[in-house]
């Protein structure tokens, strides 16, 4: 008897992941399936301009690439590290079965002309848009400025 309730709560996930993957119309699923984990932004020491860190999980067949950033909070634009400097990149590809690491050192979001300083414990809403892929909102919480994450995705 106790064991029912559980086996029907499996059933009820399992119909629910699929109905979820099936709006794309065609049977195959040779599309991009986006997800956006590990955002923050240290808190800045200036006002108006801030970096900002996330990865983007591709679990799908296809390729994808961030091709722009916006925030009602500021200007955003996208920037790799190249020898110790940064550059503005139109877009950075987000490989199939694999992840877009935005990380401190390396590629990252650059906001500018900032309204007003992010204060550690808040959030700031940006929209990711992607050449394939629907748009995706992400609520990035504003860290330390010492703030790194923890290596190798243990989680808890
Ligand atoms: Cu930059």
């Amino acid at each position: 008897m106790t064991r029912r309730p559980a086996l029907a709560a499996a059933a009820l996930i399992g119909a629910l992941v699929l109905a979820g993957c099936g709006d794309s119309g065609s049977g195959a699923s040779s599309a991009a399936e986006l997800s956006v984990g590990a955002a923050y932004i240290p808190q800045p020491m200036s006002g108006t301009m801030a970096a900002g860190f996330l990865t983007v999980t591709n679990k799908g067949d296809a390729e994808d690439e961030l091709t722009s950033v916006t925030s009602p909070a500021g200007e955003v634009t996208v920037h790799e590290t190249v020898g110790g400097a940064m550059k503005e990149v139109d877009r950075l590809p987000v490989p199939a079965h694999g992840d877009l690491v935005l990380e401190s050192g390396g590629n990252h979001l650059m906001f500018e002309k900032l309204k007003r300083r992010p204060e550690q414990g808040e959030t700031v809403t940006v929209q990711l848009h992607f050449t394939h892929s629907d748009p995706v909102t992400v609520d990035m919480p504003v860290k330390p400025a010492t703030y790194r994450p923890a290596d190798g995705h243990s989680g808890h």
